[in-house]
């Protein structure tokens, strides 16, 4: 159950963010109304929003997924692989600290970024991308571990199409993984029921099991048709602008 989670909106300056999508630039306006309609979605959930302000200094601020871990036990500060996005933790930080008294953080040479990282129940799946290195990894499967939690690396480094793990798998609880087909071989996910998401549709399996209801993107019928015959009820949402910098559902809010 999820009671709360981090936003911050795009700024003015989006565009100006890492993306190797080739889809155009992102259109402001229509980028700040997709993200008014995810955090409203997010309410409907149940869940209170921290809504931090706009951070002019860092265009990928919005993605606040990927500066940090929340954990039912503590915080894990994470490390951006791409250099200029490692100053966006130092904000994160003074939020993640009003809310958890135990603030851990990962250090250097290690990095992660925590759209590799992925919950699944007492189980976390950590990729090792462009983004996270190993020694990040370890980093965090050390800090896991001593909070009872357990985790497995999965290894995504060989296609350089996918930016990060949880653009590729989403865990939605009962043991259901959401995968991208050419993921659905991998032995790491063996003992999970796969809800296979097929080529073509893969910018789909980010999307988040939200206190019972599932949040996807809108535009991959054949996704959501999976997910109804799977039992859940999934809501809908437009983010082609943040999918043209890269971003996808999950990351756009720190959930805890
Ligand atoms: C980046 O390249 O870091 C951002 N433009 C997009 C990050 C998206 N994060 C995520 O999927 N967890």
């Amino acid at each position: 159950m999820f009671r709360r989670a981090i936003v911050r909106p795009p700024g003015a300056n989006f565009a100006d963010g890492l993306t190797s999508s080739q889809l155009g630039a992102p259109d402001l306006d229509l980028a700040q109304r997709q993200h008014e309609s995810y955090c409203r979605a997010l309410e409907e959930c149940g869940l209170e929003l921290i809504r931090l302000a706009v951070d002019l200094g860092h265009p990928d601020s919005t993605f606040v997924e990927d500066t940090a871990i929340l954990t039912t036990q503590s915080a894990i500060l994470a490390r951006p692989g791409a250099p200029s996005r490692r100053e966006e933790v130092t904000q994160i930080g003074d939020a993640v600290r009003k809310v958890y008294k135990v603030v851990h953080k990962i250090e250097p040479p290690g990095t992660v970024d925590g759209g590799d990282i992925c919950e699944a129940g007492s189980h976390f799946f950590i990729g090792l991308s462009q983004r996270t290195n190993e020694e990040g990894a370890r980093q965090l499967a050390r800090l896991l571990a001593a909070d009872g939690f357990t985790a497995s690396m999965v290894d995504i480094r060989s296609n350089h199409s996918i930016l990060h793990l949880k653009s590729v798998i989403a865990y939605v609880d009962r043991q259901n993984l959401v995968v991208m087909e050419e993921l659905a071989g991998r032995e790491e996910f063996s003992g999970y029921n796969l809800i296979v998401v097929p080529i073509g549709e893969s910018y789909g399996c980010n999307c988040v099991l939200v206190n019972g209801r599932v949040l996807v993107p809108a535009g991959f019928p054949q996704l959501r048709s999976k997910l109804v015959e799977s039992g859940y009820q999934p809501t809908q949402l437009d983010l082609s602008e943040f999918r043209k910098m890269d971003g996808g559902l999950s990351c756009l809010s720190l959930r805890f």
